[in-house]
């Protein structure tokens, strides 16, 4: 690879045995120059690494600038620290923080030294000022410079002080930005050599780069020097190369180029109050989720989270009107009816989002356009005059793809019960209700079940199993009622589509049967059904007088 040609490092391959302290120090020591391009947050951070560079320069003044502060340490240094720790946590790579004069004395120093290092940043780079300081473009020949032995005895303070070996620690120089001349700053950066520093900054603010090529000349390779040619940067960058400089420093570019975006942006929708002009010219939302990591959170959940609610969906079956209701349902079918300011529907599906399932497949029939609430996803079965539910089920079959409750859409419930046949494994499972002898459907039709065994506390635990629905409650053997719903698993639920499709071969029988007709080929098919014992919380809506009791339910 040529000198100084950016050796991007991606982000799979870099090494996780390496310490960023270890990168940073390579790439100053190396032969090869290197490059830091300045990042001043999490997401710029982000964006430096996927734009293939080797390191980051935390720049002093881009963090300020992002922050809303001066570069004249307005932020305090643990608010700096909060943003390294954001930018460390976002990449791989390592970065140079810009730590201005080290906030303060040697002893501020060791301690900067020992919180960068617990926060992930891989050194520091401190200036030859006095604290607070200013930016060096900013009346730089104004500026105090630090006593040379004072600021000598910082960085050896701030190498003692690391417990890392490979932590880098910079000392720039300020002499020329001040106007003290060539011999000052060689002056000063021998003294910092010999205290310890790993690299030496010389700084200049001039437009043409003869400060920082007459002091390289000077100095040697007595040990790296860093420079940032933010205004030589007409420089072409092989000279920097041919004199041998280590390091170079695009210091502030991406802040700048955020600003210019940003007020561009912000102005045109301001003239126009809308975003027309706008949208095409700025990332999309997905771009954003993309460098936010978005992908691998979804994978990380599908590992992670438990897996009832994220998959299971619901399929309610409302194609029938409800003539018993009257007058209520003239012009909507009964899962319509407005029950205390909600129609049953909208509390059946609130009911399943409030368990985390948000895919609820409605099978519409009687007067369909009224069905019409959103976030739904509806199938239409047209002949409900002449089907019975299971005609309407085999409507939703595609949506059969995985876990999913089945219920009617006139039977309110409480989200527990819900719950419960979420959390069980088996792949046939159906709601009962042990207090049958109390139902309100106690002499209207209704669908009993014997089981094997009824509901105490001796069966709590056991799996008790559907033997068969019958529809006198008063028969022997009967040991609940079923509430009207039943959840499938992902196997059940295969099972449950292709003993739908085969039924349907005979169209005058499939047309006529109910859900209980369909557990039993279900039963037929070798399949258990298991018993989900529950006591009262659901409401069959059969009545009008059902529509009163369901204001309070
Ligand atoms: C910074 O990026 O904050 C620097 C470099 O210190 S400069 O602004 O050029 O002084
Ligand atoms: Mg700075």
């Amino acid at each position: 690879m040529a000198r100084g040609v950016l050796n991007p490092v991606p982000m799979s391959t870099a090494s996780k045995s390496t310490k960023k302290s270890t990168l940073l120090k390579n790439l100053i020591t190396r032969p090869e120059m290197s490059f830091l391009m300045e990042a001043h947050n999490g997401l710029s951070a982000k964006v430096v690494e996927e734009a293939g560079f080797e390191g980051i320069w935390g720049s002093g003044l881009s963090i300020s600038a992002a922050l809303g502060c001066r570069d004249n340490n307005e932020a305090s240094w643990t608010q700096v620290l909060e943003v390294v720790e954001f930018m460390a946590d976002a990449v791989k790579i390592p970065m140079l923080l810009d730590g201005d004069t080290g906030y303060g004395n040697f002893n501020s120093m060791r301690r900067l030294v020992r919180k960068l290092e617990q926060r992930g940043c891989a050194g520091v780079c401190i200036e030859d000022k006095i604290f607070p300081k200013t930016n060096s473009f900013i009346r730089g020949s104004a500026q105090p410079l630090a006593e040379i032995d004072e600021f000598a005895g910082k960085i050896k303070a701030g190498k003692e002080a690391q417990s890392d070996d490979d932590f880098v620690i910079v000392a720039r120089v300020e002499a020329f930005i001040a106007g003290w001349g060539l011999e000052e700053a060689l002056k000063r950066a021998e003294a910092y050599r010999k205290a310890g520093a790993d690299a030496i900054l010389i700084h200049s603010a001039l437009k043409s780069p003869s400060e920082i090529l007459t002091f390289k000349k000077e100095w040697g390779n007595r040990c790296p020097v860093v420079i940032v040619p933010t205004k030589y940067y007409t420089t072409p960058t092989d000279v920097f190369r041919e004199y041998g400089f280590s390091t170079v420093i695009w210091a502030n570019h991406l802040m700048r180029s955020a600003l210019t975006a940003m007020q561009k942006t912000a102005k045109q929708i301001m003239a126009d109050q809308n975003l027309l002009n706008v949208e095409d010219n700025v990332v999309s939302v997905a771009e954003v989720f993309r460098i936010q990591g978005e992908a691998e959170l979804e994978q990380a959940e599908k590992l992670y989270l438990p897996k009832h609610g994220q998959t299971t969906r619901a399929i309610v079956l409302a194609a029938s009107r409800g003539a018993e209701l009257g007058d209520l349902t003239k012009d909507r079918p009964k899962a319509m009816v407005d029950i205390n300011g909600q129609p049953l529907l909208g509390r059946i599906a609130d009911t399943y989002r409030s368990v985390g399932i948000k895919d609820v497949t409605v099978v519409r029939g009687y007067k369909k356009e009224a069905v019409n609430l959103t976030s739904l996803t509806y199938v239409d079965n047209d002949a409900f005059d002449t089907t019975q539910e299971v005609a309407s089920l085999g409507k939703a079959a595609s949506a059969l793809a995985g876990a999913t409750v089945i219920s009617y859409g006139d039977v309110l419930f409480k989200k527990y019960i819900v719950q419960e046949l979420m959390e069980t494994a088996d792949d046939f499972v159906i709601a009962v209700d042990a207090n049958w002898k109390e139902s309100r459907n106690r002499g209207r039709v209704a669908d009993f079940v014997v089981c094997s065994e009824p509901n105490s506390k001796r069966s709590f635990g056991n799996v008790v199993t559907l033997k068969e629905f019958v529809h006198d409650g008063d028969r022997e053997g009967v040991m609940g009622e079923w509430m009207g719903f039943f959840k499938v698993s992902d196997k059940g639920a295969a099972v449950l589509k292709s003993v739908l499709e085969k039924a349907s071969v005979d169209p005058a029988k499939f047309n006529a049967m109910k859900i209980p007709d369909l557990l039993k080929l279900v039963q037929q098919a070798g399949q258990q059904v298991r018993v989900l014992y529950t006591t009262g919380h659901w409401l069959d809506v059969d009545s009008v007088e059902d529509v009163v009791v369901g204001a309070s339910f």
